[in-house]
This record gives structure tokens, C-alpha cells and sequence, in this order.
């Protein structure tokens, strides 16, 4: 008797629960509809070579010759990004504005004798340019003696509201979940733990930003729910089941950030983040692994394309500027992305059709929950993207739907290229990109297979997309990783192929991270059968050791199956070391 009362009980309850899911505030709708933004990654770490400052760096080191904000608002409206969120203060504790509350700060630096405020300038330049302006705060502070009491968390959101009281509006604010331990802490030297769902009292800085910046989205994944999710790594990419639902108490694993939670009773929809080279902040080693083309249009599909908002971060050089080859490249990627969605549109006459009869009927899912619509074209069309948007403000209904492309006369199913298992036709949300092989035809058939409740389609495009081809630089990856290799000695490397290739040159990266296994002179061998070996090069890396960069060796173009490259001198250690290799056809 008990059992069913409870039953009955939940069932009264869940009537008055949406059964199409949480949807959406207006600033969450907002949000969203910004699609990219960026992230500016600026602070003493760009002097110190370093991705974390450990909190005692001397604030004299910030000195730019050039810092020039308008600079950077200018490169990411270039590349297409609607804001910028800036970290006014990372994990080492140093203000990029002068607070009140610190001297660590750049009013104790060189730049502008002290006078200057970069977060300021940077929200200036952007309600120049018209684009939105974000902070950064880092709860983390490896500087600040009291770090790890209560004190300090006083001291956080003082800092809170001089950032949302002094600059403008502000979209998001972004509190990185970081919390290493070790730091300066105002010189105690020590390891502090704190645990971050509870130390920050983050429901009273919650109430604070929705005071000052009642516009906001709160990012947060130490404790509270924010308005959006991390996605769970920076790599670039979420989940192709991407629910815009979270639970709205408890732990946040990775399935769940990356993934979302489909039955989640609150809209936390996820926010992808990656930076456009390797390091969050610059390094000058990294010149040369700003992300490819190719990289950053695989990020844009797993990203936009999967219904979440991407936050591409753009390094700043140590003098003030973002580097050419970082801005040239963001750049490119938007042209990259308006030649796809824009040159490419395809034309097609919709016919739609909210169908009992034409659902499959192994479906068992309730007419009114399915969609059928037919793309027509003029003629043979060949495409190789689709698009597909709900209108979110209802919520997001499609759990599952397919697509079929009528070619020459057949029906062919397509699936998502950029999944490994599956077809990955699941979700919509704010916008779904599917991508795969060009196909040449007269019809698509997209269904929507299954949903919570009613779908509501608001757009759906057809594009095609250029061939990204070979010759735009790749980098980001090692480029090593396409080549098969492996060590004879401490001082010999083979590269193998499974067929004769022509080699025209050969490229090596000494290691980064110290001079340990420099090579300074080599011999260079091919071969194609093991046994006869045909010297290619041999000579000297000058200068390698002060500038350890890219050093490429040329030769007459040579058929081999296998080379050995030899280290014949080392400036350091007794094995030979790689930061990468690469082999030119
Ligand atoms: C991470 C931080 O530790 C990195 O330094 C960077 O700021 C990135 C965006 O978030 O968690």
C-alpha cells in the first residue's frame, strides 16, 4: 500500500514537470546565439615562458613594448568570434588591472609606469569593435598569503566586483575549476588544498554577479551549477550527443560534461574551449603549431556543430600583440567557415510532412514526435554537409534522427564522418553539422526518428564544402605522429614505409623542454631494401642549441623505403631527442 502511494505521489508531481525538458533563460539564449568567442590568455606567464606562474614572479617583468588591445579585438572580429573573455587574473595571482586590493597587480609594473590597465583597454577596444566582454578570474591565486581561508574568498569577491562594477557589461564569467595545491602564498611556500565546491561559497558570489551583471552567464565547474558547462577537456571537441540538460545537484563526471544528461532537470548547456595553438598562453617554441585549417574546421563541427558554443583562445606575444601567425590563421578559419555556409549553400525546395504513416514501423515512437522532410533539388546536387537547428527556446526534443541521400534513383543512408561507432545522428539542439563524402543527388530524406515531444525544426541547410587540402600547413599535431618510427641505438633512428617513396627533404625539431638529445651534426641514409644504404646528407645544426626551431635538410629527390638518421654529436646527454620530425615528398 505504502509503495504505491509513493508512486502515485511521484506521478502527481511529474505532471506539472515539462515533458519536453528545462529549456533555457534569456541569457542562456543569448549566449548561445554567439556561436564562437574569444578566449585571451595574457599575463606573466607570457615573460616566463610558462603556463602557470607559481605566484612570485617579479610584477617588473610586465613590460610589452607594443600592447595594443585594438589589436586584438580587431584579429578576433576578423575571425569571426562575437566577444572576448579575458583572464584578468590567472592562477599566479597577478591583476591585469589595479585592483585595490593588491599591489600585485600592473601598477607595481613598468608598462605605463604603472598607470596602465589592460582590462580596460581590452573593454574599450571591444565596444569599439562591437564585440561582448568577458572575465576571467581565476579563484585559484598561487600569490596571495591568505589563499586557502576565509579571508581570501572576501578578497575574491572584492576583486569580483570591481570587475563587474568598473568595466561595462560583462557576458560570462569564467571561474577556472584549477586548484594544483603548491604555490608562493605570500611567501609561505607551501601546498594548500581546499575543496572547491564549498571553500568559495560560490551561491553568495553567484548572488553578487547576478546583482552587478544581471545579464551574465556564470561558468563554473567547482561546485555550484552555473548557467554553462566545461565540456571536459580542452582538446577541442564534445560530445556528438550533446544534451544541453545537467542534473542540477551532485558531481559532474566526465560522461556527464561531455555528454550532457538527456533526463538532466536543468538547461547547462556546454561551452567548448581549446586554444588556437598548443599552450593556453604564448611560447615562442609553439610559433609554429598554430592549429591547421583543417584542425580548426574539425573543432568547428565538434563543436558548434554539436550544439555547444566554441571559446577559441589567442595567445598574446610578450609584446602585447597577437602573433601574425595566430591572427593570420583565426583569419582564415572564419573564410574557411562563410565559404562553407555561405558560398556553399545548396538550394532546395522543402517538403514537409508530420507523418503517422511514413514512420518506420519498428520505430514504436509516437507519431506526433516525428518529422519527415524531404530536400528537394533543381538537379543532381553534390553536398557533403548538413544542418539542422531546433528552436531551443522550447526546449531540445530530438533524441535521434536519420538521413538519406537519393542517388541515381536509390536511397542511400549517410552518417556523421567524425564519429568512430555509430552513425552519430543524435541530438540536435542549437545546431547540428553533419559531415561526410561528397555525394551527388536529387533528394535528402531527414527524419527525425525520435523525440521527446514535438520537434521544432527551425532552420536546415545543405552546403558543400571545399577539400581542405595537403598543402595548408598542419600543425597542432606532431607531425611526427604519421611516420613510423623507431630506434636502432641511443644514436640511430629509422623511419620505415611500407612502399618506395620519393623524399625530397627531412625536417627535425630538436626537443623543447632543454637541450637534453639535441642533435648538433648528423649523417643522413636511405635505402630500399635494408642493405644498401645511400648517404643523403650530413652536416651541422648551427645555432641549435640558443635556437632550437625547425631545421630542415634538403637533398636530390630520392626513392627509399627506409632512412636512418644519425646523431654523430649531442649538445647535451647521451640519447638522441626529438621534438618532432618530419619528412617532406
Ligand atoms: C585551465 C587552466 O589551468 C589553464 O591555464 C587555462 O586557463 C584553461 C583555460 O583552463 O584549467
Amino acid at each position: 500500500m505504502m509503495v504505491l502511494w509513493t508512486v502515485m505521489t511521484a506521478t502527481a508531481q511529474n505532471a506539472t514537470v515539462n515533458p519536453c525538458g528545462p529549456t533555457p533563460n534569456a541569457n542562456q539564449l543569448r549566449w548561445q546565439d554567439m556561436e564562437m568567442y574569444a578566449f585571451i590568455h595574457y599575463s606573466l606567464n607570457t615573460y616566463t615562458d610558462q603556463e602557470w606562474g607559481f605566484g612570485n614572479e617579479d610584477p617588473k617583468l610586465f613590460n610589452p613594448s607594443d600592447l595594443d588591445c585594438r589589436q586584438w579585438a580587431r584579429v578576433c572580429k576578423q575571425a569571426g568570434m562575437k566577444g572576448i573573455i579575458f583572464t584578468a587574473k590567472h592562477h599566479c595571482g597577478f591583476c591585469m588591472w589595479p585592483s585595490a586590493y593588491t599591489e600585485y597587480s600592473v601598477k607595481n609594473s613598468p608598462w605605463k609606469d604603472g598607470k596602465g590597465d589592460v582590462v580596460r583597454e581590452l573593454a574599450e577596444a571591444c565596444r569599439e569593435e562591437g564585440l561582448a566582454f568577458a572575465v576571467y578570474l581565476s579563484p585559484w591565486d598561487r600569490n596571495h598569503p591568505e589563499y586557502g581561508r576565509p579571508a581570501y574568498v572576501t578578497y575574491f569577491r572584492n576583486q569580483l566586483r570591481e570587475l563587474l562594477t568598473n568595466y561595462g557589461d560583462i557576458f560570462e564569467v569564467w571561474f577556472d575549476g584549477a586548484n594544483g595545491g603548491d604555490g608562493w602564498y605570500g611567501g609561505a611556500n607551501e601546498t594548500r588544498r581546499i575543496d572547491g565546491k564549498t571553500y568559495y561559497g560560490w551561491a553568495e558570489t553567484f548572488r553578487m554577479i547576478r546583482e552587478l551583471q544581471p545579464r551574465a552567464v556564470i561558468w563554473n565547474d567547482g561546485g555550484d551549477r552555473g548557467d554553462l558547462r566545461w565540456v571536459g577537456t580542452e582538446a577541442g571537441n564534445i560530445g556528438e550527443t550533446n544534451w544541453s540538460l545537467m542534473p542540477s545537484k551532485g558531481d559532474t563526471p566526465y560522461q556527464m560534461l561531455h555528454y550532457g544528461v538527456e533526463d538532466g532537470d536543468v538547461w547547462c548547456p556546454g561551452e567548448t574551449n581549446t586554444s588556437i595553438r598548443p599552450g593556453w598562453f604564448y611560447h615562442d617554441a609553439e610559433n609554429e603549431h598554430v592549429k591547421s585549417l583543417s584542425k580548426l574546421m574539425d573543432t568547428y563541427y565538434k563543436s558548434v556543430g554539436r550544439n555547444s558554443t566554441l571559446l577559441l583562445n589567442f595567445p598574446i606575444a610578450p609584446n602585447g600583440r597577437i602573433h601574425l601567425n595566430d591572427s593570420l590563421r583565426g583569419i582564415a578559419f572564419k573564410k574557411m567557415i562563410d565559404e562553407v555556409f555561405v558560398n556553399g549553400s545548396v538550394e532546395f525546395r522543402v517538403d514537409s510532412l508530420e507523418f503517422a504513416t511514413a514512420l518506420p514501423e519498428s520505430s514504436g515512437t509516437a507519431a506526433a514526435n516525428s518529422k519527415f522532410y524531404t530536400l528537394n533539388f533543381k538537379q543532381p546536387t553534390s553536398f557533403n554537409r548538413f544542418l539542422a537547428e531546433e528552436d531551443i527556446a522550447q526546449g531540445q526534443r530530438v533524441k535521434k534522427f536519420s538521413l538519406e541521400a537519393e542517388v541515381d534513383g536509390q536511397w542511400q543512408p549517410l552518417k556523421d564522418a567524425l564519429v568512430e561507432e555509430g552513425d552519430g545522428l543524435t541530438t540536435i539542439g542549437h545546431r547540428r553539422i553533419i559531415c561526410f563524402p561528397t555525394v551527388t543527388a536529387t533528394r535528402l530524406r531527414f527524419k527525425v526518428t525520435d523525440a521527446k515531444c514535438e520537434p521544432v525544426i527551425k532552420r536546415l541547410g545543405v552546403y558543400l564544402a571545399p577539400e581542405l587540402t595537403a598543402d595548408i600547413p598542419d600543425s597542432g599535431e606532431k607531425k611526427s605522429s604519421a611516420l613510423h618510427i623507431f630506434f636502432g641505438s641511443r644514436m640511430q633512428m629509422f623511419i620505415d614505409w611500407d612502399t618506395e617513396q620519393e623524399i625530397s627533404a627531412f625536417r627535425y625539431l630538436p626537443p623543447q623542454n632543454g637541450q637534453d638529445g639535441t642533435i648538433t651534426h648528423y649523417t643522413l641514409w636511405g635505402s630500399t631494401n635494408w642493405s644498401d644504404w645511400t648517404k643523403l646528407a650530413s652536416g651541422e645544426f648551427s645555432n641549435i642549441v640558443n635556437n632550437p626551431i625547425w631545421q630542415t635538410i634538403r637533398f636530390a629527390p630520392t626513392k627509399i623505403r627506409v632512412l636512418r638518421f644519425e646523431a654523430d654529436r649531442l649538445a647535451n646527454g647521451t640519447r638522441m631527442g626529438y621534438g618532432d620530425i618530419e619528412v617532406c615528398y
